[in-house]
């Protein structure tokens, strides 16, 4: 991202400053300024901690709250947006944080609330991806409850149904301990590794009127920035071994959206000469049609390119890699690799009991205890190399365009690759029968990487979070999602029409949960049982949904079914036009069900190498 676009995304935005969306739900005003409640106090910490929106469904356990940010804050930073699931709420600041690097709030109702937001949460948590979560509970007090709704709605300890998937959680007891415990939030979920977090509001205490008031308070002053850089002397033994390498790999993992980062990855494999691998699971790290790129991002496992240079490889820098036990293990098996390891990650910091997203204890030989981002500046300066890169590559041809009856997943890339051209886009998510040869990645904000946690249904709610971190920044946001993932989280798009953030959303349909087929298949070969019974309890026919018309339904422009590849990139160009107008655009595409063979290997592939 350049300076001037992170300047963009950061601009506070003000209804005064002819926002559209700031425009959206203003409320008469209260008439009132100084906080008169618990619950001002909460809204006015949000407000410190700089939080620009807080996507929420509503509830009567924060009904205290609600009132705060319509009429004590006149709902402007944070502006409220109104969600049809809290599932949605929280995908969308996940991906509202995946683009900007800053955490938004999302709040949700007591447990039912919570409970509906843990998928999501979930995903945030595997994504290392800061959202402040804000629940209820019913009263503490168990002589304040209103019969039957207050008893349903208080658990004991609330914080517990997420707490081994959040960075922290509390449930304060006061105004003063509430924005002390919001302020720490906001802190904690920001600072490296970042996570979620969660903080219960209790009922009676948001909605108790403030006995004295609160004095002023300069957040800044208790959210100190916690840089972490790597040790000096090991910055200088990783330069000496980086230098001494014949053969070292880069595997470019979990990094951040800043262009001037992807300088420096640059620079250091161009000063290293060193190969790189990506994968899809995480956001565009390195230009994949860069000439050390090697082969195309995988999806799980490496593919055939990325496979051999990590064979060949005498020293490996994982710049903080999801999964480098999982990745060596697939080459190596039961064998120690034999290139030298250096590993570049905080992430050992949060590792927990309960999850065990940590992945396989990985061989490493040197630690860099910090982030990619932080590290690799460092190395280039020990290295004594530029920090610009040398090449660029020249911009990569379009493919010709797809022609024929049917569709493949390839051939929906190639189509709208064309129907994009010269455009800036950012591909905010992508179907598992994605083929990372299709699409060629050139800037960070190319792609943005998966959920994190492997939960379908959150394709169109990160969408709309990056969509409205992408706004005015003159890039479009095209998601592409499986059918079974559109389904689960369609109605995410009521808030992209409803605050008009324009999106693209291009539906790979091939009429299935197909992933599970991949999986019976599978087993029925294991067992020898019949592999043509793979479908049941899988395809989504019988009756076809209607996917343009759940779009329209909520006020979106809907586009298909297509069914031929032939016209396939007419379609689509009709709808980048809608969403160049402002509109939410889905286009329902047919495809054939299939994955690459790299992708139907690695799902169904045994713990073990084969
Ligand atoms: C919440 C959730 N439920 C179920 C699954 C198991 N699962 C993994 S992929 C998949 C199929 C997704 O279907 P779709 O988005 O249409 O993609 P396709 O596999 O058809 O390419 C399912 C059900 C999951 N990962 N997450
Ligand atoms: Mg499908």
């Amino acid at each position: 991202m350049t300076p001037a676009q992170r300047a963009q995304i950061e601009k506070k935005r003000t209804p005064e400053a002819d926002d559209p969306l700031g425009a959206i739900e203003r409320p008469v005003p209260a008439g009132t300024n100084a906080a008169g409640f618990g619950s001002d106090v909460a809204a006015e910490a949000l407000r410190a901690l700089d939080v620009p929106y807080i996507a929420l469904n509503p509830g009567a356990s924060y009904r205290g709250l609600h009132d705060s940010l319509v009429n004590h804050l006149g709902n402007t930073q944070p502006q409220m947006l109104l969600c049809l699931h809290e599932e949605h709420a929280v995908a969308i600041a996940h991906g509202y944080a995946k683009v900007t690097g800053r955490a938004m709030a999302a709040a949700v109702h007591s447990n039912v609330g919570l409970f509906h937001a843990t998928m999501a949460i979930f995903n945030a948590w595997c994504d290392r991806i800061p959202v402040i979560v804000i629940g209820a509970t019913g009263p503490v007090d168990a002589a304040k409850r209103r019969p039957w709704i207050d008893w349903i709605h208080t658990a004991r300890d609330q914080g517990a149904i997420v707490r081994g998937y959040v960075k922290w959680d509390d449930q304060p007891a006061s105004p003063a301990a509430t924005r002390e415990a919001l302020l720490r939030a906001g802190w904690i979920a920001q600072t490296v590794p970042r996570g979620p977090v969660y903080v219960n509001l209790d009922a009676e205490l948001q909605e108790a009127p403030l006995e004295t008031p609160l004095p002023p308070i300069d957040a800044t002053r208790f959210m100190p920035p916690a840089p972490v850089a790597p040790a000096p002397a090991a910055i200088a033994q990783a330069a000496s071994l980086l230098r001494a390498a014949k053969r070292p790999v880069i595997l470019a993992g979990r990094v951040s959206r800043s262009l001037a980062a992807w300088n420096a990855r640059v620079a250091l494999a161009e000063a290293l000469d060193a190969r790189v691998i990506t994968d899809l699971k995480q956001g565009a790290a390195f230009p994949t049609d860069h000439p050390l790129h090697a082969g195309a991002p995988g999806t799980i496992a490496p593919v055939k390119e990325a496979a051999a240079a990590l064979r060949e490889a005498d020293l490996i820098l994982s710049l903080d890699w999801i999964d480098l036990a999982g990745t060596l293990r697939t080459l190596f098996g039961d064998e120690t690799p034999p290139a030298r390891i250096v590993q570049v990650t905080l992430d050992h910091l949060v590792h927990n009991g309960w999850s065990m997203d940590y992945m396989g204890l990985p061989p490493v030989d040197l630690l860099l205890a910090a982030e990619p981002d932080v590290a690799v500046p460092a190395l280039l300066t020990a290295l004594g190399a530029a920090t610009e890169p040398r090449s660029a590559t020249a911009p990569a041809g379009l493919p010709d365009s797809p022609t024929g009856d049917r569709v493949t997943v390839d051939q929906l890339a190639a189509a709208l690759r064309r129907a994009v051209g010269a455009r800036a886009v950012t591909l905010t998510h992508l179907p598992l029968g994605w083929n990372g040869a299709s699409w060629p990645f050139r800037h960070p904000l190319d792609y943005i990487g998966a959920e994190g946690g492997a939960g379908i249904g959150s394709g169109p709610g990160v969408s709309v979070g990056v969509a409205l971190a992408l706004r005015d920044s003159g890039r479009m946001p095209i998601a592409v999602c499986g059918d079974g993932d559109f389904l689960m989280g369609v109605t995410a798009l009521w808030t992209a029409v409803h605050y008009r953030i324009p999106l693209l959303v291009v539906v790979a349909n091939n009429r299935s949960f197909y992933n599970d087929e991949v999986h019976q298949e599978r087993v029925a070969r294991m067992r020898a049982r019949p592999v043509e019974n793979k479908w049941i309890g899988q395809r989504i026919d019988d009756p076809d949904i209607d996917l343009a018309a759940m779009a329209r339904a909520q006020g979106a422009r809907g586009f298909g079914p297509a069914t031929r590849a032939t016209g396939l990139e007419a379609i689509l160009s009709e709808a980048i036009g809608a969403v160049e107008g402002g509109a939410v655009a889905v286009v329902d595409v047919r495809v054939e069900p299939g994955y690459t063979p790299a992708m139907t290997a690695a799902l169904t592939r045994t713990a073990k190498a084969t």
